[in-house]
């Protein structure tokens, strides 16, 4: 069954991976399914065609027949429950790779988004300068909670898998900031994910929307 999945038709990024269309892409990669990419524009959205798939109006959505979907994180365990290769066989290893997703999502995503709305939403603030280093410092709490629980190992619980897969993408939006420097086993694991051929797979195919090259091959 085809699946599609949507995207912005033109990211604020200009194809720097950053929009969760890219977690969505990846875990399609990492699978080996075949995908097919609605662009949206802004407006499109907001309309009621749209909506109707996503009650906010975001990317990405999931559509593979009758089944429509929205959350990366609800595709991405969709994806990674239905085919081999992002969760473990293994009873309680699947547990607790599922846990890390959550983990990505639920605690150590809301303090970096938070940190890249002060920038993005608030930097015209006369409150900014004294709010933006509690926010990064709340960012770096997190980071230095994770980096000791990575330790050296390549991936969080054993083999790659799907918390490894949504935790890196949620520190990729750390790299403007430049905090994830501050603790190299996080930013060798970033680099160790984005050098695996499914992600730069993914990452050819949501640039290409933006230079108009598909990816070949
Ligand atoms: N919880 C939802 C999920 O995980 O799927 C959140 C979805 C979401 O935030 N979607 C964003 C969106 O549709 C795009 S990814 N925004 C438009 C709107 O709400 O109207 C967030 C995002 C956007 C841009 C960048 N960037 O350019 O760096 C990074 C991340």
């Amino acid at each position: 069954m085809t699946i599609t999945i949507t995207a912005f038709e033109r990211s604020p990024d200009r194809g720097k991976g950053l929009a969760r269309d890219m977690r969505v892409r990846w875990a399609l990669e990492e699978v080996g399914q075949p995908y097919d990419v609605r662009l949206l524009s802004f407006s499109a959205m907001k309309e009621p065609a749209h909506q109707a798939l996503h009650p906010f109006g975001q990317i990405p959505t999931y559509e593979e027949g009758d089944l429509v979907l929205f959350e990366s994180g609800a595709i991405i365990f969709h994806i990674a429950e239905r085919h081999a290769g992002l969760l473990p066989d293994d009873a309680n290893a699947r547990a607790r790779a599922i846990t890390w997703m959550f983990a990505a999502l639920s605690t150590v995503e809301p303090p970096i988004l938070e940190l890249a709305n002060a920038k993005l939403l608030e930097g015209d603030k006369p409150w900014n300068k004294e709010r933006l280093p509690l926010v990064a410092d709340r960012v770096r709490d997190r980071l230095t909670q994770l980096s000791a629980r990575l330790g050296s190992p390549d991936w969080l619980d054993g083999g790659f898998s799907a918390g490894d897969l949504m935790m890196v993408h949620v520190l990729q939006r750390l790299k403007p900031s430049g905090i994830l420097e501050e603790f190299p086993n996080l930013s060798a694991y970033v680099a160790r994910a984005e050098a695996r051929p499914a992600y730069k797979r993914a990452f050819d195919a949501q640039l290409a929307v933006f230079t108009g090259n598909p990816p070949t091959g």
